[in-house]
């Protein structure tokens, strides 16, 4: 009873699930992946309404650990399509063939630490019981859905999407009315392209949101060759950066240079498009009165953009910073507003009062569409982790641990839960870094950790509550002069009702994080005690095949 079925459980089979399959075997590791979707993808599986795309550039957004794959992939615009990055991981779970790790459309449903034995009871939605020595959960920071449930929504009598979980067949939207509710990065994308298509669109907006131009366009063969032929200096920089891209972050401060120069370089950020505008100068995240430049030039540029004033007005985000709800990239969200068929609904002034058959009864009256599509976004960071039922040692339940706000040692491991490790975890810098870097140094620092404990003959390594309370102190060092909290944002936690705000990445950047890593390696998993196992726990079932 006492021996593992295998060494390794990993939790599912997006980016990050697929790393760790791959350099997990590599070790000699025997590994068994559970996936609820019926292909790998993760994220890039479920998300695929129109109009998705990465934030992160596609050269960037891209494996390194094979510099063979980086050359025989490519790419074929700047930020890569949702369709394309699927094709990518299809490709490599193909090409380092992975598949034969994973079972598909099998949720893990339950994980108990056996304190005896020091295993891993998994059970999966399948139906199996399996025995693991090591569990590590690749379940993603956005892939637990947040889905309002509105009043009279049953008797909605036409369809109902969610751009989380989108059809696999294509939605067409000609000749139909619409609603969209949320204007998030998700809603962002979708928008312009269902305007294209719709009789009617409905945009109803909670909080406007901060978009800046992709400037999207189609690599040239030339240039494409040019680009993979410095990748190593390429990923060199990004590894050095905090957002895990190969552009430094600026030290020049908004108010070192006159006003002149300020909106120049506004300009010219904005005309290069994408996510890095926010760090157009260093101060932005930390000062009230630099965000308060940016935030005029943006207001600026939705009153250029936007012809009806009053629109333009309802679509200027007021009263909290650029950056401190995540900067969305769009192609054409602020024109879509020109167009006749689309409508801005302000749901402070015009709140939804119910949902009807025929249509979404606001306070105004009663808005008739034939379709509903939700763009609500995420229980971010801990909801994919919290929803699965996992009992570590004297039956604690993690979603009791973390009811207060997640606590984790560097977001990998959590003190009670031995051998249980989180890639992208709420005190990683995942979401504010490039999540297929991030994801390839977690998987990279758990695997070391597991050869070290094969080296030493042990058992596992489990967190200590010390090391915890000093990562959680470390990430609050950080953080308390972000002006992260001054928005109700998935980032904290305020868009679920009831969840603790807290603020769930780490935000000294990936270069710091990294550091505070090794160290904890080099000084032999300070801050994790180690385990000692019985013989039967720590022979692994590859031993025992061979
Ligand atoms: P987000 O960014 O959380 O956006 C969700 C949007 O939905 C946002 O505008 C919300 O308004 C709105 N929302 C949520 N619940 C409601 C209800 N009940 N009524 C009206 N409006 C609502 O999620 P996304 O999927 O767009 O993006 C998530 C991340 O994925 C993104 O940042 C990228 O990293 C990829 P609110 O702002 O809360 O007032």
């Amino acid at each position: 009873m006492n021996q593992p079925d295998v060494d390794v459980v990993v939790v599912g089979a997006g980016i990050a699930g697929l790393y760790a399959i791959h350099r997990l075997r590599g070790d000699g590791l025997t590994v068994r992946c559970f996936e609820a979707g019926d292909d790998v993808g993760g994220t890039w599986y479920w998300n695929r309404y129109p109009g998705a795309r990465c934030d992160v550039e596609s050269l960037d957004y891209s494996f390194s650990f094979s510099p063979e794959l980086e050359q025989d992939w490519n790419w074929t615009e700047r930020y890569a399509t949702q369709p394309e990055i699927l094709r990518y991981l299809q490709y490599v779970a193909d090409r380092f063939q992975l598949r034969s790790a994973i079972t598909f459309e099998t949720k893990v449903e339950g994980l108990s630490f056996d304190e005896a034995s020091l295993l891993w009871n998994v059970g999966t939605s399948g139906g199996e019981e399996l025995r693991a020595r090591f569990v590590v959960l690749a379940t993603g920071p956005l892939s637990a859905a947040s889905l309002p449930f509105l009043p009279g929504q049953e008797g909605f009598s036409g369809r109902i999407f969610h751009t989380s979980s989108w059809p696999h067949e294509p939605v067409d939207f000609s000749g139909r009315r619409v609603a969209v509710i949320g204007t998030g990065s998700s809603g962002i994308q979708l928008i312009p392209r269902v305007a294209e298509q719709a009789e009617a669109l409905h945009v109803l907006q909670r909080t406007p949101n901060f978009s800046v131009p992709a400037h999207n366009w189609f690599w040239k063969d030339e240039d494409l060759a040019d680009a993979k032929a410095g990748y190593r200096e390429r990923r060199k920089l990004s590894w050095q950066c905090a957002a895990g891209t190969p552009y430094p972050t600026t030290v020049v401060k908004t108010f070192e240079v006159d006003e002149a120069e300020r909106e120049r370089i506004y300009e010219q950020r904005w005309q290069v498009g994408g996510a890095r505008f926010p760090r157009a100068f260093a101060d932005v995240m930390a000062d009230r009165t630099a965000n308060a430049q940016v935030v005029a030039f943006v207001h600026g540029k939705i009153n250029e953009l936007v012809t009806d004033p009053k629109v333009a007005n309802r679509l200027m985000p007021q009263g909290y910073p650029l950056g401190a709800k995540r900067i969305c990239v769009d192609t054409g969200y602020y024109a879509s507003f020109n167009r006749d068929n689309v409508t801005l609904v302000d749901l402070p002034q015009d709140p939804i009062e119910a949902i009807e058959p025929d249509g979404i009864r606001l306070a105004s009256g009663l808005v008739e569409v034939d379709d509903l599509v939700f763009a609500t976004g995420f229980d971010a960071m801990t909801g994919a982790i919290s929803r699965m039922n996992i009992e570590g040692r004297d039956g604690r339940q993690l979603s009791d641990t973390w009811s207060a706000g997640p606590r984790t040692v560097l977001g990998v491991s959590v003190a009670g839960y031995p051998n249980l490790f989180i890639v992208n975890g709420p005190g990683s810098p995942s979401v504010l870094s490039n999540m297929v870097l991030t994801s390839e140094q977690q998987v990279n620092w758990i695997a070391d950790a597991l050869k070290y404990l094969g080296e030493h003959d042990l058992a596992g390594l489990e967190a200590e509550e010390a090391a915890q309370e000093a990562w959680d102190e470390h990430c609050s060092s950080l953080a308390i002069n972000s002006l992260m909290f001054e928005a109700d944002s998935w980032y904290v936690g305020a868009n679920i009702p009831g969840k603790p705000r807290v603020l769930l990445p780490y935000v000294g950047g990936l270069p710091r994080y990294m550091e505070q890593c090794a160290l904890v390696a080099d000084a032999g998993y300070r801050g994790f005690t180690s385990l000692r196992g019985t013989s039967e726990a720590a022979r692994t079932s590859k031993d025992q095949d061979d």
